[in-house]
C-alpha cells in the first residue's frame, strides 16, 4: 500500500533549500513522490516500504533539522 509521510523540515532558509531536500527525498528508493513547502516548513510524500528512518538519516546528513508530524 502507498502510504504518506509528513515531515518537518528546519534549517531551510532559502528556495534551493527546498529544492536540495526535495531531491533527498525523492532519491530514495521507495519515495514516489515529494513535496516541500518552505512557508511552513513541512515535507510531505508517497511512499511504498517503510523508509523513513533513512529519509531522516538522509536529510540530517545534509544539514537540514527533520522529524516525523504525527
Ligand atoms: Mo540557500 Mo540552503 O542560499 O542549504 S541553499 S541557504
Amino acid at each position: 500500500s502507498i502510504l504518506i509521510f509528513q515531515l518537518t523540515v528546519g534549517a531551510m532558509t532559502c528556495a534551493t533549500c527546498v529544492n536540495s531536500v526535495e531531491d533527498i527525498f525523492r532519491k530514495l528508493p521507495g519515495v514516489r513522490k515529494a513535496l516541500v513547502v518552505l512557508a511552513t516548513s513541512l515535507g510531505r510524500g508517497r511512499y511504498g516500504p517503510s523508509i523513513i528512518s533513512t529519509l531522516l538519516n538522509a536529510t540530517e546528513y545534509a544539514s537540514f533539522e527533520v522529524s516525523v508530524v504525527q
